[in-house]
Protein backbone atom coordinates (compact mmCIF):
# COMPACT_ATOMS: atom_id res chain seq x y z
CA UNK A 1 0.00 0.00 0.00
CA UNK A 2 2.60 2.58 1.12
CA UNK A 3 4.73 1.57 -1.88
CA UNK A 4 2.18 2.09 -4.62
CA UNK A 5 1.21 5.33 -3.40
CA UNK A 6 4.93 6.52 -3.15
CA UNK A 7 5.59 5.19 -6.76
CA UNK A 8 2.62 6.96 -7.87
CA UNK A 9 2.33 10.47 -5.82
CA UNK A 10 6.27 11.08 -5.29
CA UNK A 11 5.75 10.67 -1.28
CA UNK A 12 4.11 8.86 1.60
CA UNK A 13 3.67 9.04 4.90
CA UNK A 14 4.62 6.35 7.81
CA UNK A 15 3.46 6.58 10.87
CA UNK A 16 5.23 4.92 13.74
CA UNK A 17 8.49 4.43 12.56
CA UNK A 18 10.26 4.74 16.06
CA UNK A 19 9.18 4.30 19.51
CA UNK A 20 8.93 6.93 22.44
CA UNK A 21 12.49 5.06 23.53
CA UNK A 22 13.99 5.58 20.49
CA UNK A 23 12.65 9.13 19.91
CA UNK A 24 14.44 9.42 23.44
CA UNK A 25 17.22 8.53 22.52
CA UNK A 26 17.46 10.46 19.06
CA UNK A 27 16.34 13.34 20.57
CA UNK A 28 19.08 13.58 23.37
CA UNK A 29 22.19 13.22 20.53
CA UNK A 30 19.89 15.57 18.10
CA UNK A 31 20.13 18.46 21.11
CA UNK A 32 23.45 17.88 22.14
CA UNK A 33 24.47 18.67 18.37
CA UNK A 34 22.41 21.53 17.89
CA UNK A 35 23.91 23.22 21.33
CA UNK A 36 27.28 22.70 20.10
CA UNK A 37 28.28 25.33 17.54
CA UNK A 38 31.64 24.04 18.03
CA UNK A 39 32.26 20.38 16.35
CA UNK A 40 29.66 21.25 14.17
CA UNK A 41 30.82 24.14 12.47
CA UNK A 42 32.12 22.66 9.70
CA UNK A 43 28.69 20.98 8.66
CA UNK A 44 26.30 23.98 9.80
CA UNK A 45 24.32 26.46 8.33
CA UNK A 46 21.50 28.60 8.09
CA UNK A 47 18.92 27.41 5.32
CA UNK A 48 17.25 30.59 5.67
CA UNK A 49 20.49 32.47 4.21
CA UNK A 50 20.05 35.33 7.27
CA UNK A 51 21.76 33.28 9.65
CA UNK A 52 25.45 35.13 9.37
CA UNK A 53 23.93 38.14 10.99
CA UNK A 54 21.75 36.95 13.94
CA UNK A 55 20.17 34.15 15.55
CA UNK A 56 19.76 30.89 13.63
CA UNK A 57 16.31 30.81 11.80
CA UNK A 58 16.60 27.15 9.67
CA UNK A 59 19.35 24.99 11.17
CA UNK A 60 20.79 22.60 8.79
CA UNK A 61 23.57 20.11 10.30
CA UNK A 62 24.73 17.61 7.28
CA UNK A 63 26.27 14.72 8.29
CA UNK A 64 25.56 14.43 11.59
CA UNK A 65 26.59 10.21 11.91
CA UNK A 66 30.13 11.79 11.00
CA UNK A 67 30.08 13.44 14.45
CA UNK A 68 28.06 10.93 16.29
CA UNK A 69 28.79 7.72 14.82
CA UNK A 70 26.42 5.64 17.12
CA UNK A 71 23.54 6.65 15.22
CA UNK A 72 24.22 4.54 12.12
CA UNK A 73 23.89 1.93 14.62
CA UNK A 74 20.64 3.06 15.66
CA UNK A 75 17.23 1.57 15.12
CA UNK A 76 16.13 4.58 13.68
CA UNK A 77 18.34 4.73 10.56
CA UNK A 78 17.81 0.43 10.21
CA UNK A 79 14.40 0.85 10.40
CA UNK A 80 14.38 4.04 7.46
CA UNK A 81 16.84 1.72 5.61
CA UNK A 82 14.84 -0.86 5.85
CA UNK A 83 11.65 0.75 4.49
CA UNK A 84 13.89 2.33 1.84
CA UNK A 85 14.29 -0.70 0.40
CA UNK A 86 11.15 -1.93 0.05
CA UNK A 87 10.38 1.58 -1.62
CA UNK A 88 12.96 1.35 -3.65
CA UNK A 89 14.83 -1.72 -4.19
CA UNK A 90 17.51 -3.88 -2.01
CA UNK A 91 20.26 -2.04 -3.40
CA UNK A 92 19.06 1.25 -1.21
CA UNK A 93 22.54 2.23 1.11
CA UNK A 94 22.94 5.65 3.24
CA UNK A 95 24.12 8.47 1.22
CA UNK A 96 23.98 11.17 3.72
CA UNK A 97 21.94 12.33 6.86
CA UNK A 98 20.84 15.40 8.01
CA UNK A 99 19.52 17.39 10.71
CA UNK A 100 17.41 20.36 9.87
CA UNK A 101 15.82 22.52 12.73
CA UNK A 102 13.09 25.51 12.91
CA UNK A 103 14.06 27.48 15.62
CA UNK A 104 10.90 29.16 17.69
CA UNK A 105 8.95 32.15 16.86
CA UNK A 106 10.73 31.83 13.03
CA UNK A 107 8.30 33.11 10.49
CA UNK A 108 10.47 31.44 7.72
CA UNK A 109 9.72 28.86 5.05
CA UNK A 110 11.55 26.75 3.42
CA UNK A 111 10.81 27.37 -0.37
CA UNK A 112 9.28 24.81 -2.88
CA UNK A 113 11.84 22.85 -4.26
CA UNK A 114 13.31 19.53 -5.54
CA UNK A 115 16.04 17.70 -3.83
CA UNK A 116 17.24 16.76 -6.94
CA UNK A 117 18.60 19.70 -7.63
CA UNK A 118 20.79 20.34 -5.33
CA UNK A 119 22.30 16.84 -6.56
CA UNK A 120 24.59 15.79 -9.15
CA UNK A 121 22.59 14.67 -12.62
CA UNK A 122 22.87 9.86 -11.92
CA UNK A 123 22.32 7.25 -14.73
CA UNK A 124 20.19 5.71 -11.65
CA UNK A 125 17.87 8.66 -10.57
CA UNK A 126 16.18 6.35 -7.81
CA UNK A 127 16.83 8.22 -4.26
CA UNK A 128 14.54 8.90 -1.27
CA UNK A 129 14.43 11.37 1.61
CA UNK A 130 13.18 9.86 4.91
CA UNK A 131 12.15 13.31 6.80
CA UNK A 132 11.48 11.50 10.65
CA UNK A 133 9.24 14.02 13.31
CA UNK A 134 11.49 14.59 16.28
CA UNK A 135 8.97 16.67 17.50
CA UNK A 136 5.29 16.59 16.52
CA UNK A 137 5.25 18.26 13.33
CA UNK A 138 1.89 20.36 11.91
CA UNK A 139 1.14 23.49 10.27
CA UNK A 140 1.45 25.77 12.99
CA UNK A 141 5.41 24.78 13.09
CA UNK A 142 6.32 24.04 9.89
CA UNK A 143 5.59 20.12 9.12
CA UNK A 144 6.23 19.15 5.02
CA UNK A 145 3.63 20.00 2.51
CA UNK A 146 4.37 18.06 -0.86
CA UNK A 147 2.78 18.61 -4.82
CA UNK A 148 1.79 14.38 -5.87
CA UNK A 149 3.87 14.04 -8.42
CA UNK A 150 4.10 15.99 -11.69
CA UNK A 151 6.24 14.61 -14.29
CA UNK A 152 10.38 13.60 -13.99
CA UNK A 153 12.05 16.85 -14.71
CA UNK A 154 13.58 19.10 -12.21
CA UNK A 155 12.44 22.68 -13.02
CA UNK A 156 14.74 25.34 -13.00
CA UNK A 157 16.15 26.14 -9.26
CA UNK A 158 18.07 29.08 -7.64
CA UNK A 159 18.51 30.45 -4.28
CA UNK A 160 16.31 32.35 -2.32
CA UNK A 161 18.49 34.65 -0.63
CA UNK A 162 22.57 34.75 -1.17
CA UNK A 163 23.23 31.39 0.96
CA UNK A 164 20.22 29.98 1.23
CA UNK A 165 17.98 27.32 0.25
CA UNK A 166 17.36 27.00 -3.24
CA UNK A 167 13.92 27.50 -4.76
CA UNK A 168 11.77 27.26 -7.72
CA UNK A 169 8.69 28.02 -9.21
CA UNK A 170 5.64 25.99 -9.39
CA UNK A 171 1.86 26.65 -8.37
CA UNK A 172 1.75 25.14 -4.62
CA UNK A 173 -2.60 24.91 -5.76
CA UNK A 174 -2.50 21.31 -5.37
CA UNK A 175 0.23 20.64 -2.08
CA UNK A 176 -0.85 18.88 0.71
CA UNK A 177 -0.20 19.57 4.10
CA UNK A 178 1.33 16.49 6.08
CA UNK A 179 1.29 16.34 9.96
CA UNK A 180 3.52 14.46 12.22
CA UNK A 181 3.57 12.60 15.18
CA UNK A 182 6.81 12.51 16.47
CA UNK A 183 8.66 9.21 15.45
CA UNK A 184 6.48 9.04 12.73
CA UNK A 185 8.42 10.47 9.29
CA UNK A 186 7.57 10.97 5.80
CA UNK A 187 9.11 9.28 2.63
CA UNK A 188 9.19 11.40 -0.90
CA UNK A 189 11.75 10.55 -3.85
CA UNK A 190 14.44 13.27 -5.62
CA UNK A 191 11.67 14.80 -7.65
CA UNK A 192 8.95 15.21 -5.48
CA UNK A 193 8.15 19.19 -4.97
CA UNK A 194 7.75 20.22 -1.06
CA UNK A 195 8.16 23.23 1.12
CA UNK A 196 7.37 24.02 4.49
CA UNK A 197 6.33 27.09 6.48
CA UNK A 198 7.60 28.62 9.35
CA UNK A 199 7.62 27.59 12.69
CA UNK A 200 5.31 29.94 15.19
CA UNK A 201 5.47 28.09 18.40
CA UNK A 202 7.59 28.48 20.82
CA UNK A 203 9.12 24.70 20.35
CA UNK A 204 11.71 23.85 17.98
CA UNK A 205 10.66 21.89 15.36
CA UNK A 206 13.62 19.59 14.92
CA UNK A 207 13.71 16.64 11.84
CA UNK A 208 16.16 14.32 11.54
CA UNK A 209 16.61 13.51 7.30
CA UNK A 210 18.03 10.45 5.64
CA UNK A 211 18.75 10.24 1.93
CA UNK A 212 18.91 6.60 0.51
CA UNK A 213 20.25 5.86 -3.19
CA UNK A 214 21.66 2.80 -4.72
CA UNK A 215 25.40 1.94 -3.67
CA UNK A 216 26.76 2.12 -6.95
CA UNK A 217 25.59 5.74 -7.27
CA UNK A 218 27.30 6.45 -3.61
CA UNK A 219 30.15 5.36 -5.17
CA UNK A 220 29.77 7.27 -8.62
CA UNK A 221 29.11 10.48 -6.11
CA UNK A 222 32.32 9.68 -3.49
CA UNK A 223 34.45 9.10 -6.70
CA UNK A 224 33.81 12.58 -8.20
CA UNK A 225 34.37 14.21 -4.46
CA UNK A 226 30.38 14.50 -3.50
CA UNK A 227 29.75 13.67 -0.10
CA UNK A 228 26.97 16.66 0.11
CA UNK A 229 28.88 18.25 2.90
CA UNK A 230 29.67 21.42 -0.22
CA UNK A 231 28.03 24.47 -0.73
CA UNK A 232 24.57 25.14 -1.11
CA UNK A 233 23.94 25.19 -4.63
CA UNK A 234 22.23 24.28 -7.74
CA UNK A 235 24.04 21.03 -9.49
CA UNK A 236 21.78 19.43 -11.62
CA UNK A 237 19.51 21.10 -14.21
O1 LIG B 1 12.58 20.44 7.07
C1 LIG B 1 12.33 21.26 6.20
O2 LIG B 1 11.80 22.34 6.45
C2 LIG B 1 12.66 20.98 4.77
C3 LIG B 1 13.20 19.61 4.54
C4 LIG B 1 13.49 19.30 3.13
O3 LIG B 1 13.40 20.12 2.25
C5 LIG B 1 13.92 17.94 2.80
O4 LIG B 1 14.02 17.10 3.69
O5 LIG B 1 14.17 17.67 1.61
Amino acid sequence: MEKKLFLEKGFVKWTNLIDSEEINSISNVYQTLLNDKTKTQHLRSDLSGLGKKGKEKITQIMCPSSIHKSLLKSLTYKSALQKAKYLLGDDMELDFDMLINKSPNTATETPLHQDAAYWISMPDKRAVSCWIAIDKAEEKNGCMWFIPRVNETILPHQPNVEGGALYCDFSKEKAECVPLESGDCTFHDGYTLHFSKGNLTKRNRRALILNFRPKKMIELERSLGIDHTGVRKVRNK
